[in-house]
């Protein structure tokens, strides 16, 4: 049925078929930082393959539910020049592991909002008129204004892309189910920096009949809106 996505473990939405004036696409942190070389990721010694693979799938879903009107939400995650909003204990576990928040990189200074590593990347970046929220840390919600402005926009339904799926992904599903949003994750428009994190993190949603929402490949919301 049209407006009704095939999705694990229960057809998406609940309430009945998608409204594109209240439901968002959220693309987070689609940064070099996260998938890029020489970007954060990349300084922690992780296989970006995982991180880039959702890239092509998440262009093909935005470039549909752009023609569809939807509203498109962009996060980054990043720091201010100085790390005034840089917890000391995230500063120091990440200089830990070599890949010291605010350090130079080959994209610039790692997590700092500006730097060449923090833009979200060519493939899916935001065009005008979509919304860029930054945030410092791995919830979207957490000290930024997106609650405030999906409401104000009648947004009830979100539709996540992103990396990584086990950490910024996970922490912003989790919370926007709290706060009473319908959720719904897509399997191939995301990735994490372990394969089988990034598998876990699927399977974690589908537990107790949805616990944070619903999962589904991108062709089943494609097939589901037409496009
Ligand atoms: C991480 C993110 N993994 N965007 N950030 O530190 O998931």
């Amino acid at each position: 049925m049209t407006g009704v996505v095939d999705a694990d473990p229960y057809p998406w939405p609940y309430d009945g078929r998608i409204d594109p004036a209240r439901t968002a696409l959220l693309c987070i942190d689609w940064q070099t930082d996260f998938c890029g070389p020489g970007g954060y990721v990349d300084a922690m010694g992780y296989d970006l393959s995982l991180t880039r693979a959702g890239l092509a799938p998440t262009a093909k879903v935005l470039e549909a539910v752009r023609d569809q009107g939807w509203l498109i939400v962009h996060t980054r995650e990043g720091h201010r020049p100085d790390l005034a909003d840089c917890p000391p204990n995230k500063l120091w576990r990440s200089k830990r592991i070599g890949a010291g928040i605010g350090d130079a990189g080959p994209a610039g200074r790692i997590l700092v909002r500006g730097e060449p590593g923090w833009d979200i990347v060519a493939e899916v970046a935001p065009i005008e008129g979509e919304l860029v929220i930054d945030k410092p840390g791995k919830g979207s919600f957490y000290a930024t204004d997106l609650d405030l402005l999906l409401r104000n926009a009648g947004i009830t339904h979100l539709v996540f892309t992103g990396i990584t799926t086990d950490v910024c992904v996970h922490t912003t599903m989790r919370d926007a189910n709290d706060r009473g949003y319908e959720c719904l994750l897509l399997s191939d428009c995301t990735g994490a920096t372990d394969y089988d994190n990034y598998l876990a993190a699927l399977k974690m949603v589908t537990m107790q009949g949805g616990v944070f929402g619903a999962v589904a490949p991108s062709s089943s919301l494609l097939e589901a809106i037409g496009a």
